[in-house]
């Protein structure tokens, strides 16, 4: 199972912000190949296994962002 996904992403601001964005996600297990587009405002990644998104959330919001 690999799945394609897309997120929109608020509040990054810099490149530091794309790090953090990055990391957050790919410490999630399941997730791979994670993007972050901080013109776009996005982070695409493979979902490998599945992950709800209750997790990515949560992860996302400690990071200091927000999933729109
Ligand atoms: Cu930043």
């Amino acid at each position: 199972m690999k799945s394609w996904q897309l997120l929109k992403i608020k509040g990054m601001s810099c490149n530091h912000c794309v790090k953090a964005v990055t990391k957050a996600l790919n410490e999630i297990e399941g997730i791979k190949n994670v993007k972050v587009d901080l013109d776009k405002a996005e982070a695409s990644y493979d979902e490998v296994k599945p992950v709800s998104m209750n997790t990515i959330r949560e992860r996302i919001e400690k990071a200091g962002y927000e999933v729109e």
